[in-house]
């Protein structure tokens, strides 16, 4: 009898320890916000082949290729992957103020290296790309991450229509930004220039934003070694992403690298595993008018600013001011351990 009620007693234990054990190994729900791109569908075919995410959905945003072409793109992908259960919506049309940059020039002409993939079986889902992104973090409040590897634009219109998103956002991880110079000119990263007002919004939500950026993403680079291993054992997404390797990698050393930059796919990288980054908690302001600098993102790194106080015909410093942290912003990644994530993810599929 006694053994009994101690045996009864252990049960509630139990069953705690499995559930906690359950929601630990739970994978997290993700929406992935996109502009594809040659890095993004690295980055959406290892999100769907890590068993760590569950991908709710797609959103396409208009970026290294237009809406229509970006959309068309995504849904191939999901059905080379055989995923046709995702969610892939369009979004926005155009940057919130200003005209779309595509970038052809880095992607090839269909944003996919020119690599022709079959006619989609999957059908895109006729909900607009920011009301579903609302939609979702309604119904599953403090579980979903948003990973934008795109402009902010969706973001940024899902924030402005509903801004009580954003506390029940588990987090959003962004490809963008940087704090040592940009890649499109000396100061600004492509996805924060081609729509800079949208960023701003963001940064200024009221969340922390784990940036990822272009300086991080280009000391993370996919050599001739790691598609040397991606070529090694095939399956119709590594013979495709092994084709979108070598003309990124082309494209990158004739500009001069050494390796192609895993922009969009270290963003999901750290999504799955926080530890392959270095992460420090920083203020970050989007440029939004500097004559050479719109676009930049502006990190501060001391946490303050100086606080200048008028004194006649002068300004005097008097202490500073401190800032809050809106950004945990990216320092360095372990891109080896990256990398062989990221092949060991799509190698064989
Ligand atoms: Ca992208």
């Amino acid at each position: 009898m006694k053994r009994f009620s101690v045996a009864c007693g252990l049960i509630p234990f139990l069953f705690f320890f499995l559930l906690a054990t359950a929601v630990a190994e739970s994978p997290r729900r993700v929406i992935v916000d996109t502009d594809p791109g040659v890095d993004d569908a690295m980055a959406i075919l290892l999100a769907l082949n890590s068993p760590e995410l569950k991908v709710e959905a797609l959103t396409v945003v208009p970026g290294n290729v237009d809406g229509r072409q970006g959309l068309e793109n995504a849904l191939k992908l999901v059905s080379l992957a055989g995923r046709c259960d995702i969610t892939v919506a369009g979004g926005a049309h155009h940057p919130l103020n200003q005209k779309l940059i595509t970038a052809q020039f880095w992607h090839g002409k269909n944003g996919l290296a020119g690599v022709e993939l079959p006619t989609s079986k999957c059908k895109a889902d006729p909900r607009f790309g920011p009301d579903l992104i609302i939609e979702l973090v309604h119904k599953y409040p403090y579980e979903v991450t948003l990973i934008p590897v795109g402009p902010l634009t969706n973001i940024a219109l899902a924030v402005s229509k509903d801004p009580s998103i954003v506390p029940l956002v588990k987090d959003i991880v962004i490809m963008g930004g940087s704090i040592t110079g940009g890649n499109v000119n000396g100061a600004a990263e492509a996805n924060i220039y081609n729509d800079p007002e949208a960023a701003a919004i963001v940064f200024n939500a009221g969340w922390m934003v784990t940036m990822v950026g272009s300086d991080v993403g280009e000391r993370t680079l996919i050599t001739r070694k790691y598609l040397a291993e991606l070529q090694s054992l095939h399956g119709p997404q590594s013979d495709f992403i092994a084709k979108l390797a070598d003309f990124y990698l082309t494209r990158s050393e004739k500009s001069g690298y050494q390796g192609a930059a895993m922009y969009d796919p270290l963003a999901v990288g750290v999504a799955i595993d926080p530890t392959l980054a270095t992460l420090k908690d920083m203020h970050v302001d989007v440029e939004t008018k500097g004559e050479f600098t719109r676009g930049e993102t502006v990190a501060n790194r001391m946490g303050s600013n100086e606080n200048n106080v008028l004194h006649g015909d002068h300004y005097e410093i008097e202490g500073s001011i401190d800032l809050k942290p809106n950004a945990r912003v990216c320092l360095a990644s372990d891109a080896d351990r990256f990398l062989q994530l990221f092949i060991s993810r799509i190698k064989g599929k």
